[in-house]
């Protein structure tokens, strides 16, 4: 059976437990998820989460220098993070939309009076910008600044592109680090359909059926609003602008999809990401390696959409209807917040507290979302790597075409 059924089988068998668990008395519930349900899910996440520094460094060096001249870095680099900061505005307004459309806040009983969120404070926009050149590299490993090591690693690989014979061993030893990081990553995803199981079992039993019940149409139009960006956004773009086709690129990258679902890192499912788009789509290893670490950093769509649709339920729910000024302040703010901020569980939230302050809406409102945001974000972070994913599979096949019309030209 093929790893991507077995995941399936995993998730579905994960779900109907957690739901069971709900029905189950509460102190049975945390002896099971205390210590067999979190033990093999963490476990599964550190065991991803070992290789994501190393993978990212390696791949980013790997890449640069694959891409030959620095000139087509800069090339690519432009089409990439054009191709990100677009889709990333498109995502928020369909979060919009739908929740302008759907109304989730509207109707339901919300117990706003003793709502409250501790925020943690994100990183201020200017600051990341400055700081992407790290003081210390070896400290932007241990501390995993993901922004700081993929740009260590772009000065790097231009070096050894530029440098060329001169430094062919280093660049060899990083063709074998990468093998091993691969044979890694194979080993590694043999635990997959595990860690899976007892991730969702955890995620759906901790947020009980209560929770996913008053807070339904909220998780509706969420759900709705990352549907329909990934079928129709990442669809047409891979349709016109790769003149590829979109069935083949969700069949084939489904595998790396369930991964993120299950770890909701996108920094976790970056291995998986990257083999998928390589092996499966026949990405270049040079483009993928380059546009995809960078996009489990600064890339988030599945993330903006639920902060649009947080922000017109928070909105509605404090009865502080949104006007197309603030809309505008949300498109800004959460594509530039999204750029700072590393793929890791629950980060999304993190930034709406920002996207909430810009727009003068009160910071606790987070804590109506908060009970179902584990759920929300496995989904999100799913989608989140898809569009690194379509992005990187557009500059393949059109650099792939290029090629193509060149031999013939030269033929
Ligand atoms: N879990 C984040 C990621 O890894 C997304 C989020 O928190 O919204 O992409």
């Amino acid at each position: 059976m093929s790893l991507t059924k077995k995941i399936l089988i995993a998730l579905i068998l994960g779900v109907a437990v957690g739901i069971g668990l709900t029905f189950a008395p509460t102190d049975v519930f945390s002896v099971i998820d205390t210590y067999a349900l979190n033990p093999v899910g963490e476990i599964f996440l550190n065991l991803i989460m070992m290789i994501v520094v190393p993978i990212v460094f390696v791949s980013i060096v790997l890449g640069t220098v694959g891409l030959g001249d620095p000139s087509k870095l800069g090339k690519i680099g432009i089409q990439t993070i054009s191709f990100y900061l677009i889709t990333t505005a498109i995502a928020l307004v369909i979060g919009l939309g739908v929740g302008l459309v759907l109304k989730p806040g509207e109707g339901g009983t919300f117990d706003i009076g003793d709502a409250s969120y501790e925020e943690e404070a994100a990183p201020p926009i200017m600051d990341t910008i400055v700081q992407i050149i790290p003081k210390n590299p070896i400290e932007a490993m241990s501390t995993g600044n993901m922004l700081q090591i993929i740009v260590f690693a772009i000065f790097i690989g231009v070096a050894l592109a530029v440098l060329g014979k001169k430094t062919s061993g280093i660049r060899n030893l990083f063709e074998q680090a990468n093998e091993i990081l691969i044979f890694l990553v194979n080993a590694i995803m043999k635990t997959a359909p595990y860690g899976a199981f007892a991730l969702i079992a955890s995620a759906v039993g901790e947020a009980g059926l209560d929770a996913l019940g008053s807070m339904f149409m909220y998780m509706f139009a969420v759900i709705l609003a990352l549907v329909l960006h990934g079928a129709i956004t990442y669809s047409i773009a891979i349709k016109t602008l790769g003149k590829a086709s979109p069935v083949k690129f969700y069949k084939s990258f489904f595998p790396a999809m369930s991964v993120a679902f299950s770890t909701s890192s996108s920094s976790a499912a970056l291995p998986v990401s990257m083999k998928m788009a390589q092996e499966k789509l026949g990405v270049k290893k040079s483009i993928s390696s380059f546009v995809q670490p960078l996009g489990a950093t600064i890339n988030m769509d599945g993330t903006a959409i639920m902060q649009a649709v947080a922000t017109v339920f928070i909105a509605q729910v404090y009865a502080e209807p949104l006007g197309l000024s603030q809309m505008l302040m949300v498109v800004l703010t959460a594509t530039l917040a999204s750029i700072g901020t590393a793929g890791v569980p629950g980060v999304g939230l993190i930034m709406l507290a920002m996207v909430l302050k810009q727009v003068g809406l009160p910071v606790d409102g987070i804590a109506l979302i908060i009970g179902v945001d584990r759920l929300l974000d496995m989904l999100r972070t799913s989608l989140n790597i898809t569009g690194d994913a379509a992005c990187a599979y557009i500059i393949s096949e059109n650099e792939k075409r290029k090629n193509d019309l060149l031999e013939e030209k030269s033929a």
